[in-house]
């Protein structure tokens, strides 16, 4: 087998952490994109960190990609990394530009010199889509990006298309729905509530407090996406492609199925509203059509809604009555 290898940015993250534990069970030679933190934020990979080779760098330092692309001379590279809460961008709108945005486009470009002949997974998003007026959505549905962080995905995207075009390189974009797991970031809808019921469930909470609870969104789990990640670099040819469950749901769903699972009746007596959760332009719907990934690359995602939702709950109940017991004991 060729001597394959794989450059990671975002690997502490959700689905950077999924990604490399696929790929180094693949046989790949594993190297992580990480930026200089305060404290390191390595527990999502603390599992794997004998495996894997980091390398220090940031989305934002043009020289540091150029370094790391010499240092792991990549056959694949998969741009996961990004200020990925779609609220924090109304907040840091620039921020969210120059690393979801910009750091796409620093990242082509030193691939194009450094790494030419590498595979490029670029994590696009369905929030690219944002106001929508068909469903489901597919490859061919308009853009119509509805936070800063939207926009700088689009932005992303046409770069990773231009860089596709001009120079003749295996780019690739992933336009994925919204994916969830136990390690899902805490400020994310799904986690803040199965967190909260958990808190609840063992007695550390009453309340939940949340925005929107009519937004639908296509949830699906991140293994199951970083599949469809990896089989789009396998590809014969470059190409852009959706991945969803094709299953709508709205956070109040969510949240019933969570209380439901937990053994919770009456949901609603612990839910409160609070507007500074609402966002200044919405996202109302998502919901993905993805036949052309089924098709050209046999993927389909295998975990539905309900099994999602109780996977999460169940995560999170466990870990914070472990946390509790050794408090006791
Ligand atoms: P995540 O958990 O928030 O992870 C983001 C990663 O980006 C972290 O490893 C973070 O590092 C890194 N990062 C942030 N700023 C950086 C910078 N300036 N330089 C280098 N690294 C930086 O996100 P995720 O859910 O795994 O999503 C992965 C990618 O898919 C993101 O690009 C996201 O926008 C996109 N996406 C996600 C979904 C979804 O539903 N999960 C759907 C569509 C698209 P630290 O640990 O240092 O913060
Ligand atoms: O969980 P969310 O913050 O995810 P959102 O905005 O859909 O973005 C996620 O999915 C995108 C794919 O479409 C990714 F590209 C992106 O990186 C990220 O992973 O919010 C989901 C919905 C929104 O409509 C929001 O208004 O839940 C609504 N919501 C209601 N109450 C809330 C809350 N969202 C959050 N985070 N917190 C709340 O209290």
């Amino acid at each position: 087998m060729p001597d394959r290898r794989a450059l990671i940015t975002g690997i502490t993250g959700q689905d950077g952490s999924f990604l490399a534990r696929l790929l180094l069970e693949k046989g790949y030679r594993v190297y992580g994109l990480v930026r200089r933190l305060s404290s390191p934020n390595l527990s999502n990979i603390a599992t794997i960190l004998d495996q894997i080779e980091l390398i220090d760098g940031d989305l934002m330092d043009p020289s540091s990609l150029n370094e790391a692309l010499k240092k792991s001379d990549p056959s694949e590279i998969y741009n996961l990394a990004a200020q990925s809460f779609v609220g924090a961008s109304f907040t840091q709108p620039v921020l969210t530009g120059e690393i979801t945005g910009l750091g796409a486009l620093r990242l082509l470009e030193a691939t194009r010199t450094h790494a030419p002949t590498a595979r490029f997974y670029q994590a696009a998003s369905s929030e690219m889509f944002g106001h929508v007026d068909r469903e489901p959505q597919d490859e061919s549905t308009p853009f119509h990006p509805r936070s800063p962080y939207g926009v700088a995905k689009v932005y992303a995207y046409w770069a990773c298309v231009n860089y596709r075009e001009a120079y003749s390189m295996f780019v690739s974009n992933g336009i994925l729905f919204n994916h969830e797991s136990t390690i899902r970031g805490i400020e994310f809808v799904t986690r803040k509530i199965s967190d909260g019921v958990a808190r609840i469930v063992t007695g550390q909470a009453n309340q939940i407090v949340l925005g929107n609870l009519d937004a639908r969104r296509d949830w699906g789990y991140a293994p199951d996406y970083v599949d469809l990640m990896w089989r789009m670099l396998q590809s014969s040819k470059p190409d852009d492609f959706v991945g969803a469950t094709g299953e709508s749901h709205s956070v109040k769903e969510f949240v019933q199925e969570a209380f439901r699972v937990a053994g919770i009746e009456d949901w609603e007596a612990h839910i409160k509203l609070d507007p500074k959760f609402n966002r200044p332009s919405e996202v109302y719907n998502l919901r993905g059509n993805a036949a052309k990934a089924e098709r050209e690359l046999g993927w389909k995602p295998r975990t539905r809604f309900a099994e999602l939702v109780g996977m999460m709950v169940a995560a999170d109940v466990a870990r914070l009555q472990t946390t509790r017991d050794a408090r006791a004991g």
